[in-house]
């Protein structure tokens, strides 16, 4: 079969971000724009040909189409073995279980994430390595540099690949196979957790649940692990069918939009658990009956709870969070006796501590947690390891929660997003922080004082490269903390994330509203900032 060289010229603005490059979809599917980036990638690689690539996505607009180019782009610049999830879906951490158990060279994820989808919507590109993880950002820059610089890329004339037919097709030298997306993934679940005990809870008969796919990718891995294996009802995973618009909705799994799931666990005759998942499957949130549970207490009553669960009965390493994260998991890393890692946002962070075997669960805020199993954070895997502490201590949710914090204190926590704000306002509210980070320290706002404040930045501790700039954080002297950052996710205007966050160790005052227990917090962070003023907004977007 024939290379084809086409010749091409560069974009300036294909940086990836947070996770990888995302952009409007329409941007995607201007001429050579895909075909571009896949190529920056393979000429940021050495010594893949004749090795494998895992090629998938969540299923949204577009991935179809791009699975195919891709397919005939990996074939023409060598890649040995190609192996593609059925109708070109791969959840994130599937892709990433995949890539380690078959010892690929490297995969390709397909995903905007939680980011709405359809021809309107977003489209994004991830490029992970042979550890399964995300890209570092040397690997990420060096894929812009070319990027910047790209004259040609190399692609075959062949028909489309039948992606919904199991098996193997040759392409040229390249041999492309169909897999099944779910099945490594649901082994590698049934050797972390104990399935029997799990199966023997929800066949109790007492014990009910909810699972809300959001019409995304992880509706057929819930479908399979949780009703099939597990015994669930039929129809306990509800939007279990990936869209290609993911049914119009926004599929990330907090308070705002997975409403339809809240209200359920919210009503009256609520099921025990209810749990969901994003777009491309690696986001979790947890709620039990009239209970929510935040992402950064899960990560904590995960880490004081995982020697009761058969993958993690040895005890953690260690444990890591990103920055602006609650301190709650701090605080049991103390008990613990095991160190305490803080990266900046986004799972490419944690991949070298997990590799050097420093730590053994991280998560963030943003509803993510994951563990040394794979390199990726896991929606599925913290659902099923919520259901196997519920199946050993057989306390409610609510109950497991609220012992967590009598024990360890409670970290109120709230984050606090105003969407598509004007770039240059959101840039230049950063900026004045910035300055008067040097000012703060020992300044007094009513209760609060300033122990420290600056620009937070984090130098690895496994291969010592420094990232700066990765968010402005005020902290007072009794444990409370502000955190300003830009997201690294959008496509519209800027995202301006207000993290907040006040300790409280007294049990008789933990069971307050969380946004009143932070109402002193939030006043003073749009005072610092004057997000009012420089925003035009007088509230968040999105509260979580
Ligand atoms: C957001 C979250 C971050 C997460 C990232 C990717 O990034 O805050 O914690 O790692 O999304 O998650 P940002 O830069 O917009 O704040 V996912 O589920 O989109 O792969
Ligand atoms: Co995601």
């Amino acid at each position: 079969m024939n290379v084809k060289q086409v010749s091409t010229t560069p974009f300036d603005d294909q940086r990836p971000g947070t996770s990888g490059l995302r952009k409007k979809v329409r941007v995607f599917r201007q001429p050579h724009y895909l075909e571009n980036f896949v190529q920056s990638i393979f000429d940021s690689l050495e010594g893949f040909r004749g090795r494998t690539l895992v090629l998938g996505g969540d299923g949204r607009y577009y991935n179809r189409q791009a699975v195919q180019t891709i397919i005939r782009m990996a074939a023409a610049n060598g890649f040995g073995r190609l192996l593609v999830g059925r109708d070109g879906l791969l959840s994130t951490p599937a892709t990433s279980c995949v890539i380690r158990k078959h010892k690929a060279f490297g995969g390709i994820i397909l995903s905007a994430s939680h980011n709405p989808a359809g021809p309107d919507g977003d489209f994004g590109i991830k490029y992970n390595t042979g550890n399964g993880g995300p890209a570092p950002e040397p690997l990420t820059e060096a894929i812009y540099r070319n990027s910047l610089a790209i004259e040609r890329y190399l692609s075959l004339d062949s028909e489309d690949i039948d992606l919904g037919a199991p098996g193997e097709t040759r392409l040229g030298d390249t041999v492309v196979e169909i897999i099944d997306p779910v099945a490594d993934y649901a082994e590698l679940m049934e050797q972390l957790f104990d399935f029997n005990r799990i199966h023997a809870l929800i066949n109790t008969g007492v014990f009910h649940m909810r699972f809300d796919a959001m019409h995304a990718v992880t509706g057929p891995y819930a479908v399979e692990i949780l009703e099939n294996r597990l015994g669930l009802a039929p129809g306990s995973v509800v939007n279990a069918v990936p869209r290609e618009d993911f049914g119009g909705g926004h599929p990330d799994p907090n308070l705002v939009y997975a409403r339809e799931l809240v209200d359920c666990l919210f009503g009256s005759g609520a099921p025990d658990f209810g749990a969901a998942s994003d777009g491309d499957g690696d986001r979790n949130m947890i709620l039990g009956r009239r209970f929510f549970v935040t992402p950064s207490d899960s990560l904590a009553v995960l880490a004081a709870n995982a020697h009761q669960v058969p993958g993690y009965r040895l005890g953690l390493a260690g444990v890591a969070r990103s920055m602006p994260t609650s301190r709650a998991v701090d605080r049991v890393a103390e008990t613990l006796g095991i160190e305490c890692y803080e990266t900046p946002t986004g799972w490419k962070f944690f991949g070298n501590l997990l590799d050097a075997n420093r730590i053994t669960l991280c998560g963030e805020e943003s509803f993510g947690t994951g563990s040394s199993h794979l390199r990726e954070k896991d929606g599925l895997w913290a659902v099923l390891f919520w259901l196997n502490l519920l199946a050993v201590r057989k306390e409610s949710v609510a109950d497991i929660v609220t012992g967590h914090w009598r024990r360890f204190g409670r970290n109120y926590y709230s984050r606090h997003d105003y969407e598509g704000v004007d770039a240059a306002a959101a840039g230049e509210l950063m900026e004045a922080l910035r300055k008067q980070t040097g000012t703060l320290a020992g300044r007094r706002f009513g209760d609060l004082e300033v122990s420290l404040a600056d620009d937070f930045a984090y130098t690895d501790p496994v291969d010592g490269s420094v990232s700066e700039h990765q968010g402005i954080r005020v902290l007072f002297g009794d444990g409370a903390r502000i955190v300003y950052r830009l997201s690294g996710t959008g496509t519209e205007g800027a995202t301006l994330r207000v993290y907040l966050e006040r300790y409280e160790p007294d049990p008789g005052r933990q069971q307050q509203d969380t946004q009143a227990a932070l109402a002193d917090l939030i006043h003073l962070a749009d005072a610092l900032a004057g997000i009012r003023e420089r925003t035009g907004r007088d509230r968040p977007t999105v509260i979580t």
